[in-house]
């Protein structure tokens, strides 16, 4: 009988990830040495500093409603410009930073000093052909919406053909990591050092919840946060996240900021 055509999945289009398809070769006949490439031995080097620090992790769901509706909206109006939900969320971590500056500092415990940045300059994890890589969006608190998806689309482009460049990774200053895309609902971020904060997202689900006497379908995103908790506690960091969630949730508020 003819065995039906086994394909791999396609690995960079989330919406191919299920159902799970086996791919033709079932396991590694014999041992095999696999040398790690740059973007590995950077994972390696950059994780292995990253744990070594106390981690307080926070997590919290946010109504996604209003800026699911936001977003379609403008989406309509733009041309040539790929507007994901990751704009809002970068541009609302630096405005929730303006009143909280200890989440966009560095810390080295050699010096025992905390720096705050001025420039906020928001370290993006991006699953790549490559591997995992972060380049970074400058000076998003000078930046529209619409700013920083040019910059979103600029990096995962350059990205995608591994020619981002030292400037690109060098320097950023708190991290955001969307896990969401691939899928997953909560995650352990892990801290990127001399940064002390990251934030991470799920996949956005519907919920049902009562409301009133009605049952009524809410679009959930489920948040992770990571402080470094040798200088921020977790006090500061659910008062962080409770004004980026306020944002997000009511995203006209957003507005008020505009330049
Ligand atoms: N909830 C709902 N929808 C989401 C979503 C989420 N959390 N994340 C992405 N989407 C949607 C986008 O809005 C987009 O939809 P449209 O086609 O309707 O516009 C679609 O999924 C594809 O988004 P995208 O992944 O191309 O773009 P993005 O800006 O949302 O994310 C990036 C960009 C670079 C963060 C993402 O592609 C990526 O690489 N994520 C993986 C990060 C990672 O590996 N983290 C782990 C780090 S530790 O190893």
């Amino acid at each position: 009988t003819q065995q039906p055509e086994i394909t791999a999945p396609v690995a960079d289009d989330p919406k191919h990830i299920s159902p799970p398809i086996m791919s033709k070769t079932f396991s590694t006949p014999e041992d095999k040495i696999i040398k790690l490439t740059p973007v590995q031995r950077g994972m390696v080097k950059s994780m292995t500093q990253a744990l070594k620090i106390p981690h307080l992790t926070y997590s919290e769901d946010v109504y996604m409603d209003e800026i699911i509706a936001l977003r379609s909206q403008l989406k309509a109006n733009l041309k040539d410009i790929k507007l994901t939900f990751m704009p809002f969320f970068i541009k609302a971590l630096s405005l929730a930073m303006l009143d909280f500056p200890i989440i966009n500092s560095i810390f080295s415990d050699n010096t025992s000093e905390c720096i705050y940045k001025a420039s906020h300059n928001v370290s993006i994890a991006m699953d790549s052909p490559f591997g995992l890589i972060v380049p970074n969006i400058k000076d998003v608190q000078n930046k529209s919406i619409f700013e920083i998806a040019k910059d979103m689309n600029r990096l995962q482009d350059l990205g995608s053909k591994g020619k981002l460049t030292d400037n690109d990774l060098k320097n950023g200053t708190v991290a955001l990591s969307n896990i969401g895309s691939i899928g997953g609902t909560y995650v352990a971020p892990v801290i990127m050092p001399p940064q002390v904060f990251i934030g991470a997202f799920g996949a956005t689900r519907p919920r049902l919840e009562k409301k009133s006497s009605e049952i009524v379908e809410k679009q959930i995103l489920a948040t992770s946060w990571s402080a470094d908790h040798r200088i921020i506690d977790g006090a500061t960091t659910a008062r962080f996240v409770a004004r980026w969630k306020a944002l997000i949730e009511n995203p006209s508020i957003m507005l008020l900021h505009l330049k």
